[in-house]
């Protein structure tokens, strides 16, 4: 089944880091959906609980360059 995590993102300012972030969840193996909001510093991420653990995703916001955290 496929699960609903929500982020907190810190160190977002243009929409470039918002598009390299979404572009990063996207393309982890597991994840089957992103959506990045600059405005609310938050991300949604659907993804396959089998395949890739949230921590997982935080950790791949981390090596993009911004500081991640769980919300739900
Ligand atoms: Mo533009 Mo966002 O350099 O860090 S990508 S501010």
């Amino acid at each position: 089944t496929i699960q609903v995590c929500r982020i907190q993102i810190k160190g977002m300012t243009c929409t470039s880091c918002s598009t390299a972030v979404e572009s990063a969840l996207k393309a982890l193996s597991g994840v089957v959906g992103a959506q990045v909001a600059l405005a609310t510093e938050e991300a949604q991420v659907h993804y396959n609980p089998n395949i890739i653990t949230h921590s997982q995703i935080l950790e791949a916001v981390d090596e993009a360059g911004f500081e991640a955290t769980l919300i739900s």
